[in-house]
């Protein structure tokens, strides 16, 4: 079912008019026969009293970038609460190569009380770093700062500065205060922006080790999703150098700028790496997405263009034809559940827009999409291959000048070769939210609890997928929820094994028995009534 313009204004009115026109300018009903393309609002302070999906700026240093780092030992300095949170509920698996660097499964936190509030918590930092080299011994730290820690004015730095001394190996400091910024993406850039001046170069590598060596930007190894991607990418013949960051190592990470190429998979959250690694290094970028079978085929021939070698090109379709071979007919199966229903798509990035197409392919339409905290270029789409930066040495990326390296930088690709790829590489193709969603679909950015009730009512979505924030508010509506953050437990939903793992775990929450003893919503109560008055 399609949305009216009259339908959205009523579910609007029913704010003060304040608020109205602020959320006005987050919502579209997707038309492409406007004059213009249609512009969405996004990246913007989220009302307060509204009750947002969004995290925070030390979720998104800490939990997201940051965190998945195996070898590192990450200390948040804060309530046990944050401590707690960014480190329990995200999935970032990773696995144990040398049993005494692996700190994954430890949360490290000050616990910080009111009484460090009021005289200061430096000291106990110092002690956690004190028994953390004690006990742990790892080869580098990381010190996240949550709230309190800005309000009160302890200085990271410093007490990074002289633990570094102390121990001989870095610490680093992020100052990524929870209330920075409007959403955990003011987070990833301090975490970039933080990686690539202390971590990234640091190796010793002068030369990528092997042929077609490749890093993977914005794959966090969520539910198994990294092992997956990197299953298929080794067996093609690619070499890793690293992953950003899941399942990810400090002392790789070091040698990040020998790669050839960098595959961006989340672009909202790494893109900064992406482009100062280009401008520093003279390393191209290549959007990829490896969330559907036909998205992870596409990603895996212009990965292959991009190199343009025949043989790699050869092996790069005799892998497709094998997996394919290997899941065509159960995913047909599932499809058979699937076909003709529909669904809502809320994630916090990209995902929002990388699941629509799995979706798609299993014969269900998404209705509803949306992002908790991406921006604008997220929803209006950019290119596969990206712009080479000619004029590297000289662009300044906001809140940090990256230079060109002049020991290192080597332009790895030509601006020949690269004309004659942005003409083979399609552009736009999986790059965008607003470009790819069917007329009369409903776009909404930073959607809200009230917004998901109304627009449920209205649209009768037969799945929603989302975050833990609504997931039992929508099943006790009488609608399978999937959690597209976490994957419910479950996964990896990336790659070929992905996609048919997700294709059985919807199939499943469609053929569970418990929808029959609830009642959706537009079963038994009225549609929209009545309107208030302005405050
Ligand atoms: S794993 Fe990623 S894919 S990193 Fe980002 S934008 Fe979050 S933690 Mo939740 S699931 Fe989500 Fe994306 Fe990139 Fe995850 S859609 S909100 S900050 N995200
Ligand atoms: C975060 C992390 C999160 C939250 C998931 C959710 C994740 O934003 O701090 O709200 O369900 O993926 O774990 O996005």
């Amino acid at each position: 079912m399609a949305m009216t313009e009259k339908q959205l204004e009523e579910i609007l009115a029913q704010y003060p008019s304040k608020t109205q026109k602020n959320r006005k300018k987050h919502v579209l009903v997707k038309d492409s026969t406007t004059e213009n393309p249609q512009v969405i609002e996004a990246n913007t302070r989220t009302i307060p009293g509204i009750i947002t999906n969004r995290g925070c700026a030390y979720a998104g240093c800490k939990g997201v970038v940051v965190g998945p780092i195996k070898d590192m030992v990450h200390i948040t300095h804060g309530p046990v609460g944050c401590a707690y949170y960014t480190w329990g509920t995200r999935r970032n698996k990773a696995k144990t190569e040398d049993p005494d660097k692996n700190f994954i499964n430890y949360c490290f936190t000050t616990d910080m009380q009111e009484s460090d509030i009021v005289f200061g918590g430096e000291k106990k930092l110092t002690k956690v770093i004190d028994d953390v080299m004690s006990i742990f011994k790892p080869n580098a730290i990381s010190i996240a700062a949550t709230c309190p820690v800005g309000l009160i004015g302890d200085d990271l730095g410093a007490v990074a500065r002289k633990a570094e001394e102390k121990y001989g190996i870095q610490v680093l400091a992020f100052n990524c205060e929870g209330y920075k910024g409007v959403s955990q993406s003011a987070g990833h850039h301090i975490a970039n922006n933080g990686l690539m001046q202390h971590v990234i170069g640091k190796g010793a590598l002068e030369e990528a080790p092997a042929k077609y060596a490749i890093n993977l930007l914005g794959e966090y190894n969520i539910g198994g999703d990294g092992w997956e991607v990197e299953r298929v990418l080794k067996e093609i013949g690619y070499h890793i150098v690293t992953v950003m960051t899941g399942d990810g190592k400090y002392e790789d990470l070091k040698n990040a700028h020998v790669a050839e190429l960098n595959l961006v998979q989340c672009h909202r959250s790494i893109n900064y790496i992406a482009e100062m690694l280009e401008i520093k290094y003279g390393t191209p970028w290549l959007k990829v997405n490896f969330v559907g079978v036909q998205a992870t085929i596409d990603t895996l021939r212009n990965i292959a263009e991009y190199f343009g070698d025949e043989a790699l090109t050869e092996k790069t379709e005799a892998v497709i034809a094998k997996e394919l071979a290997r899941i065509e007919s159960k995913l047909d199966q599932y499809k058979k559940i699937c076909e003709g229903k529909t669904a809502f798509c809320f994630v916090g990035g990209s995902r929002g827009h990388h699941y629509q197409g799995l979706f798609r392919e299993l014969g269900i339409e998404t209705v509803l999409a949306g992002y908790e905290f991406a921006h604008r270029d997220d929803y209006e789409g950019r290119q596969v291959i990206p712009d080479i930066k000619l004029d590297a040495d000289t662009k300044n990326i906001p809140d940090l000048t990256v230079e060109k390296d002049p020991e290192r930088f080597k332009l790895k690709l030509s601006p020949e070769r690269y004309e004659e790829l942005k003409k083979k590489i399609p552009l736009g193709q999986y790059c965008g939210m607003n470009v790819e969603m069917k007329d009369g679909t409903v776009i909404v950015d930073d959607l809200n609890h009230y917004e998901t009730e109304e627009f449920i009512k209205i649209l009768k979505p037969d799945i929603l997928a989302s975050g833990i924030k609504d997931k039992y508010v929508i099943q006790k509506m009488g609608i399978p929820s999937k959690q597209l953050h976490s994957y419910d437990y479950s996964g990896p939903y990336a790659g070929f094994n992905g996609a048919l793992k997700f294709a059985e775990d919807i199939c499943m929450s469609f053929s569970s028995p418990t929808w029959n003893f609830i009642t959706p919503p537009w079963k038994d109560e009225p549609l929209l009534t009545g309107t208030v008055a302005d405050a």
